[in-house]
């Protein structure tokens, strides 16, 4: 019944609330892009070494809309945390991400004294042939593992974590905070040699007998150890993977003829310099798997298992499969080279 006291057969006002309705979705569906929410973007932080390829692997990401870099910290590997956190800004520069932090991890592993090789570390402190401006802002003050512990702690903020060298930083932040791996969405690690051999003799430039460890792991074994022991959901990118992926002069010439943008310049020149090892057939896509494995898991299989880091001397930081335990991560046994081309020349601007 309405206020004249008659029953409305033909009610106006809804009828022309739905048409308003239909008219809106008509609106809304031809110019779906201004109705539409802005896609979600992913939200990372980055640790790493800041060896060449780290930076190939940060360029790749900033170059990716999707991708939301909140923060980069510097652990000591490949270069010497100072230069290396030098160079992490002026590459960020360079990719016009001037609101990025950049944080310093300790100098040292948590256990032992192992180092890269002399001239690596120079090649990742110097990045001869590379040209880079200058930072347009410097090094937080706080310490990457005090950063650390208290952003991964923050469980209403989820955020995916990759790591591109040793894992002193996090598991620094976690001997501090155990609950600072709430907030991790998402550990994505570059890392070990699972059912392959390890890498330490690579290039002939370190003499050992352990034939099983990659590098990574074996310079801080007990932060691996930890990390692994942290309940992290753990995606591990190893050289099981990597080692399906490697970097081939073709890639280098078609970055070098068709690369536009300044970061694909950088990642043209970085590669030239490597023009040795890559015609050789030594030269891996390590980190850039890793990144392009956070933003798109299908280059790689993945299966479950349970990762334990040996701390005997002869295999120090190998990445051991046990089985009959409950897996505590998900591991890159396969990858697919020509998708990884694919997912990281497109962002890259190249086709
Ligand atoms: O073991 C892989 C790690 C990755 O994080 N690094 C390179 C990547 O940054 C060490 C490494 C192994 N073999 C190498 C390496 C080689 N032949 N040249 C330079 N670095
Ligand atoms: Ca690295």
């Amino acid at each position: 019944m309405n206020v004249h006291g008659r029953r409305q057969i033909f009610p106006r006002k809804p009828r022309a609330g739905r048409l308003f309705l239909a008219y809106a979705l008509l609106v809304c569906f031809a110019a779906a892009p201004l109705c539409a929410a802005p896609p979600r973007r992913a939200t990372i932080i980055v640790d790493t070494d800041a060896g060449s390829d780290d930076l190939m692997a940060i360029a790749f990401l900033l170059s990716r809309p999707d991708i939301h870099v909140e923060a980069i910290t510097i652990v000591n590997g490949m270069a010497h945390v100072q230069a290396g956190g030098r160079n992490v800004l002026r590459l960020l520069a360079l990719a016009g991400r001037h609101d990025v932090r950049v944080y310093l991890g300790r100098e040292t592993p948590l256990s032992g004294t192992a180092e890269f090789p002399t001239e690596w570390r120079r090649n990742s402190d110097e990045l001869p042939g590379v040209t880079l401006p200058e930072p347009t802002r410097t090094i937080e003050s706080q310490p990457a593992a005090e950063f650390l512990a208290r952003r991964l702690a923050d469980a209403a903020h989820p955020v995916q974590v990759l790591t591109l060298g040793p894992l002193t930083n996090l598991a620094d932040a976690f001997s501090h905070m155990p609950r600072a791996v709430r907030a991790i969405r998402q550990l994505v690690i570059m890392g070990g040699a699972v059912r392959v051999p390890g890498n330490l003799a690579d290039g002939g430039a370190f003499k050992t007998d352990n034939g099983a460890a990659e590098w990574n792991m074996f310079i801080d074994p007990v932060a691996a150890k930890m990390v692994f022991a942290s309940g992290a959901p753990i995606r591990l990118v190893p050289l099981d993977a990597t080692q399906r992926v490697p970097i081939d002069m073709a890639l280098l010439e078609q970055m070098q003829s068709k690369g536009e943008t300044p970061v694909a310049r950088f990642v043209a020149q970085v590669l030239a310099t490597n023009r040795d090892f890559i015609r050789q057939g030594f030269y891996f896509a390590w980190d850039p798997l890793a990144a392009v494995a956070l933003a798109n898991p299908a280059v790689a299989t993945f299966k479950p298992l349970a990762i334990e880091i040996s701390q005997k001397p002869q295999e120090l930081g190998r990445t051991t499969e046990t089985k009959g335990r409950r897996a505590n991560a998900q591991v890159g046994v396969d990858a697919d080279r020509l998708r990884f081309r694919d997912i990281f020349m497109t962002a890259l601007g190249v086709r």
